[in-house]
């Protein structure tokens, strides 16, 4: 059921561990770290058109296990088909978890656009290039009834929490409206 690596993949992930590196270097010590990629390119792999959820039974991937000790506020989200279960979320800027937990039936990812705003599209499809480029990070996508955890160091700001898991070959969990805000002070 795994997809397999792709170009793009690679690069975002690099990318993302490249900003970890960065955010641990600020903690002092966080051993291990490992950061979550944008997944949206290569969740259709998966996915047959008219098909079934795709990557239902996909496990959950902690992100930053290592920094969670050192959290100083927890974020509980709860995940639907498919929604967020609050239209914003607040934290305090710093060393946050989120406990996420899918209370859906198909998988769904908690993705971070710093900045705040809608998700750059491209073709209607989110556009992973410009993700990239505005330093977008995630969880990647979990199956129903796990609970998932993601730490991160944040800067104050406003974020979009966006899912882009598909639905089919033009359609995401975004386009059904699973986004929140979340504000960090
Ligand atoms: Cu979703």
């Amino acid at each position: 059921m795994r997809h397999t690596t792709s170009p793009t993949r690679t690069t975002l992930a690099a990318t993302t561990l490249a900003v970890v590196a960065l955010l641990a270097a600020c903690a002092d010590d966080a051993p291990g770290t490992t950061a979550g990629s944008l997944s949206g390119d290569s969740v259709p792999g998966d996915s047959v058109p008219g098909d079934s959820v795709p990557g239902v039974d996909r496990p959950c991937e902690p992100v930053n296990e290592g920094l969670e000790p050192d959290a100083t506020s927890t974020v509980d989200i709860t995940v639907i088909d498919y929604a967020f279960d609050r239209a914003e979320y607040t934290a305090e800027a710093g060393i946050v978890t989120f406990r996420v937990v899918n209370d859906g039936a198909a998988p769904h990812e908690v993705a971070f656009l710093p900045g705040g705003g809608d998700v750059p599209m491209r073709d209607g499809q989110p556009d992973e290039d410009a993700l990239e480029a505005a330093g977008a990070f995630e969880l990647e996508a979990f199956g129903p009834d796990q609970v998932c955890h993601a730490t991160y160091e944040l800067e104050p700001g406003t974020y979009t929490l966006f899912c882009i898991v598909p639905i089919d070959e033009d359609h995401t969990h975004y386009d059904e409206g699973m986004r929140a805000t979340l504000v960090v002070t």
